[in-house]
């Protein structure tokens, strides 16, 4: 029945990751997978989430199905991080937002929706970008190009290419923009170059498609929603994912959403209910659990303080990561460049080591990132980041 089913090549992350799990020695250290550890290398319960689950215990009760757009609250609470609660966009109810599984889930629903109701419409990714978004937009049946982003010389922003590719475009592509944090190159727009960017989105007509997987990782938790509301603010219609997975700890809850912001309430709530229906047909509704902790801590004035704080802190520690990795290969390589180190924004680090540099780091001294040359920055601690900064320096050393 299933010989003509191929063997799964794997996953470059998720798959990575689990070879990591499997890997015998006890010195291993994991920077692959996007996830953040604390400094004593475990995976954090926030505080906020413990006292949002212990608030909400009591009345969890019965579990009827969600609506097919999910938890109202959550919702409203989506809108509200993402845009603020007294933005013209929420206030008129030109934003419809539904609840989703996971970021992907977001990206996913879009996608189908806009492969229905876009269908002559191609999509442009950033090169390089997450491998999942062009795994997604292919999945959905759309074809999927890239646009010119990183420099890896440089370790910067090839902007004025990037601009001439927009200013090519048939009218109607869909961009994928990343929000901020750019995974997995740790380089964003400036402001400046977000409004560079305005004009052409508006001329070509473009469909502007923004994962913001990592609010509050970048700058802070304002700081990292300035592009899409300035996308909002210029009378911009787009696609919005977002996940909590990262920002709550909350991975395996799968808590994310999909924004579509709308030139009026009553295309608003047209979208909305055809992305229900997109829903429906995928999977129905979905889940409660994680979508009641988020609303709940992010509707409670006490515990969103709380919350805020603790991701101020997790993105404080990667910075001091950031600055001890830069500082002891500085030392240890005396000339090498290591400025992108603490350039970089969010929680990956674009080394610009080799598939074969990355493999010996794996199988020599047993650190782990993915073969891209990616490095989850999140993934060092004060206990780990000598060892990790001697072993990248060996293998850069080797190699010249
Ligand atoms: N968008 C981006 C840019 C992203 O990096 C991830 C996850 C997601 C969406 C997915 O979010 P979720 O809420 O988990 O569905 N990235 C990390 C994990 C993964 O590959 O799945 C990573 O890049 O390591």
């Amino acid at each position: 029945m299933f010989e003509h089913v191929e063997a799964y090549p794997g996953d470059p992350i998720l798959t990575l990751n689990e070879a990591f799990g499997q890997d015998p020695r006890p010195e291993k250290i994991n920077l692959s997978i996007g996830i953040y550890f604390d400094d004593a290398g475990q995976l954090p319960v926030m505080r906020a989430v413990r006292e949002a689950e212990a608030q909400i215990a009591p009345t969890l009760g019965a579990r009827p199905y969600l609506p097919m757009e999910g938890l109202a609250p959550y919702r409203q609470a989506v809108q509200a991080l993402l845009w603020g609660a007294g933005h013209e966009a929420v206030t008129s109810g030109r934003i419809a937002t539904i609840q989703t599984i996971g970021g992907s889930g977001g990206l996913k629903v879009g996608s189908d929706f806009l492969k229905r109701y876009f269908p002559q419409s191609e999509v442009w990714v950033s090169d390089p970008t997450w491998d999942n978004h062009r795994a997604m937009f292919e999945g959905a049946g759309l074809k999927v190009h890239t646009y010119p982003y990183y420099d890896p010389l440089a370790g910067g922003l090839r902007f004025e290419e990037m601009l001439a590719t927009f200013k090519g475009l048939p009218e109607r592509s869909i961009v994928l923009l990343h929000a901020c944090c750019h995974n997995p190159t740790g380089v964003d727009l400036s402001a400046a170059q977000w409004n560079a960017l305005i004009p052409v989105i508006q001329s070509r007509r473009l469909i502007p498609y923004l994962d913001i997987a990592y609010q509050g990782f970048g700058d802070g938790l304002e700081q990292d929603a300035h592009a899409l509301r300035t996308l909002t603010d210029a009378g911009i219609s787009f696609f919005c994912a977002n996940s909590f997975s990262k920002s709550f700890s909350l991975y395996g809850e799968r808590v994310g959403g999909l924004s579509v912001v709308c030139p009026d309430a009553a295309q608003a709530a047209r979208v909305l209910g055809q992305l229900k229906a997109t829903i429906r047909k995928n999977y129905s509704s979905p889940p409660t659990y994680g979508a009641r902790v988020v609303a709940q801590v992010l509707q409670s004035p006490e515990l969103r303080v709380l919350w805020a704080g603790e991701l101020d802190t997790m993105r404080q520690r990667i910075r001091l990561m950031r600055q001890r990795l830069a500082d002891g290969l500085g030392q240890a390589l005396p000339g090498h460049d290591v400025s992108r180190f603490v350039n970089q924004r969010g929680m990956f680090s674009y080394t610009g080591l080799s598939e074969s540099q990355v493999d010996t780091l794996r199988h020599s001294h047993a650190v782990y990132l993915v073969r891209s040359g990616r490095m989850c920055v999140a993934g060092l601690n004060a206990g780990n980041v000598d060892k990790v900064t001697q072993s990248l320096a060996a293998v850069i050393r080797d190699a010249t």
